[in-house]
């Protein structure tokens, strides 16, 4: 059994799309095993999340949207969690993501220069989950 850690991100909680996401991952036969309603987080926070994305252009856009409101974090445990999760969760920018993933079904490319809003969050390795799960659930 493999864990990752997910969240449902601002625009998630936002638009009503918590129970979609959770039906999703308990039909898909993955197990969850932590669950949280947080209030909006620390920009501190955030910025020790996406520590290898601080530097970028687009960062303050995307620490602005992560920060703007509850968010839903969770770890979610099953066999090849990471890749089936990320799977569902489908491409980062929701252009490219296929329908029948989350970010295919519900979410849309953003105007020039606003963060590219995309529902959900998966780890992308077993050391990130470890990361993120030790710095969301310590
Ligand atoms: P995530 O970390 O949220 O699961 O998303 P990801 O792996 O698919 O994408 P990543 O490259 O890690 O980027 C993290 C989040 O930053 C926003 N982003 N904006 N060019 C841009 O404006 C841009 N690129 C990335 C997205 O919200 C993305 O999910």
């Amino acid at each position: 059994m493999e864990k990752t850690f997910f969240i449902i991100k601002p625009d998630g909680v936002r638009r009503g799309l918590v129970g979609e996401v959770l039906k999703r991952i308990e039909q898909r036969g993955l197990q969850l095993d932590r669950l949280e309603l947080r209030t909006a987080p620390d920009e501190s926070l955030i910025d020790k999340h996406y520590e290898v994305l601080v530097d970028k252009d687009f960062y303050p856009n995307l620490r602005n949207y992560m920060t703007s409101g509850p968010l839903v974090v969770g770890v979610i445990s099953g066999s090849e969690a990471i890749s089936c999760w990320r799977t569902m969760m489908g491409a980062t920018n929701p252009a490219q993501a296929q329908p029948g993933t989350i970010r295919g079904d519900f979410a849309q490319s953003p105007e020039k220069g606003k963060a590219i809003e995309n529902i959900v969050h998966g780890s992308d390795s077993p050391e990130s989950a470890g990361r993120e799960i030790a710095l969301w659930f310590s």
